[in-house]
């Protein structure tokens, strides 16, 4: 273990910290952020009205869409000379979900993805080469920061060019690799495929997330790289990856109560639910400084299990997610919301904002298409190739969702209407 003391205390001690943290962290996002105070006070209540975790269905849930009416730092609770580094994921529309994060943050930070990567029993002994993507995406820092902290040696390989990120496996002996579970599995292929016995790797275990990944996924890439494949949970607003993480025991996640409270609500009533009932999970940070959240609704469906480990962490756990409450597609670790490739289509003449995003998976791989209906007659004043629209198309809807997207143009009225909810996407990837 990384932190035995934090990550084995016993259940009372824990409540008494966490309910300490949280006064401590109501009280400071009432007195220095407008949004919560304002929000508090249309619920009617003020901080002496939480004494501790019990109190946390008084509080009004933090959404999304909060994140964005405050963008870029409205939700900040600490003076921007305090901001060390900001991080970014996609919002629904044209605009990223913003992060703060102090210097105390980072370093928070970097001791959760150690204690995750000790629960994947790395040590200063090992190599690490972190494949996850470096930059805005959280990913590739976080997972760098924990395999620094625990004293391994880093390999800071982001992500692509899978040849030479099997070279470097190979010939620097690397114990454990951190990236996506779709991409470990694309590395596991390309390795059989190439012909390299597994015994020219030291490869043990794999840290993978950012995405949703089976039981038989885990059972395929831990044949293909030889290893133990431990998911790790995490989401940008929160912190990044290390929010939650498996131990060797792999049923569940242990998710670091010390700082980050989980419920599970109804997503449909808000509603507590009891530990065991699957809902969403919400999480309240009780220890950030840079931007706190309060009752922040994931969108994640899971259950959690108290249930004691026989790890010995006091923690509590939470599933493999099932699935999503809203229409978040994550292809390729990439979060995609069909809401912004609506954004990315208006204004361009020609077709008609009647769109599809079919999502398959191919060799291991996401691919994303995107259907776009032609406008039924094109606008006769302009001689605009169908060609040129779809350049002018595929070039927004790249941009707008950083990953690359095949732009096929249908005729217009082609593209199924329903009566209700019209449809968005088309998922293949699990059929
Ligand atoms: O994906 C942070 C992360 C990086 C986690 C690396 C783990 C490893 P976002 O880009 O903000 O942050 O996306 C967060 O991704 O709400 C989930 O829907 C999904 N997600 C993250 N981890 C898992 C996982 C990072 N282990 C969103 N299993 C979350 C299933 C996951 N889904």
């Amino acid at each position: 273990m990384f932190d035995h003391a934090a990550e084995t205390m016993p259940r009372g001690e824990l409540r008494d910290l966490q309910d300490k943290r949280l006064r401590d962290v109501v009280a400071l996002v009432y007195e220095k952020v407008p949004f919560y105070r304002a929000k508090m006070r249309e619920a009617g209540i003020s901080p002496c009205d939480i004494h501790g975790v019990g109190d946390l269905p008084k509080l009004p849930f933090t959404n999304k869409s909060d994140l964005r009416d405050n963008y870029p730092f409205g939700l900040f609770a600490a003076p921007q000379d305090k901001i060390t580094r900001i991080h970014a994921s996609s919002g629904t529309t044209g605009k990223p979900t913003v992060s703060g994060y102090t210097a105390y943050d980072v370093d928070v930070w970097g001791e959760l993805m150690a204690r995750a990567m000790a629960c994947a029993g790395v040590t200063n002994k090992d190599i690490v080469q972190v494949s996850y993507g470096y930059g805005l995406f959280t990913g590739g820092l976080g997972a760098h920061y924990g395999a620094e902290r625990i004293g391994a040696s880093v390999v800071p390989a982001s992500v692509g060019n899978t040849r030479r990120q099997i070279m470097l496996l190979e010939d620097f002996g690397v114990n454990a690799l951190a990236c996506t579970p779709t991409y470990a599995i694309v590395l596991g292929e390309a390795i059989r495929e190439a012909g390299i016995p597994l015994s020219r790797f030291k490869l043990r275990a794999g840290v993978f997330g950012a995405e949703p990944w089976t039981e038989v996924q885990r059972k395929h890439v831990e044949g293909l790289l030889g290893i133990h494949a431990h998911d790790v949970y995490g989401l940008s607003e929160v912190m990044g990856p290390g929010v939650s993480i498996e131990c060797g025991e792999q049923k569940g996640m242990h998710i670091w109560e010390d700082h980050f409270l989980p419920e599970i609500i109804d997503p449909d009533t808000g509603e507590q639910l009891a530990n065991s009932t699957r809902g969403e999970i919400v999480f309240t940070t009780i220890t950030k400084e840079g931007m706190p959240l309060i009752r922040y609704r994931t969108h994640d469906l899971t259950v959690l299990d108290d249930t004691p480990c026989p790890c010995g962490r006091t923690h509590v756990r939470m599933k493999k997610l099932t699935g999503r409450t809203d229409d978040m597609l994550i292809i390729r670790g990439v979060n995609v919301f069909p809401s912004q490739v609506e954004t990315a289509l208006a204004g361009i003449a020609g077709i008609e904002p009647q769109y599809l995003l079919v999502v398959r998976r191919e060799r291991n791989l996401d691919t994303l298409e995107v259907r776009v209906e032609l406008a039924p007659s094109l606008p006769s004043d302009e001689v605009r190739g169908i060609e040129r629209i779809h350049d002018e198309v595929e070039a927004s809807v790249d941009s707008m969702l950083g990953i690359h997207a095949e732009i096929r143009l249908v005729p217009s009225g082609s593209i199924p209407r329903s009566e209700g909810k019209t449809p968005r996407t088309q998922d293949w990837r699990d059929k």
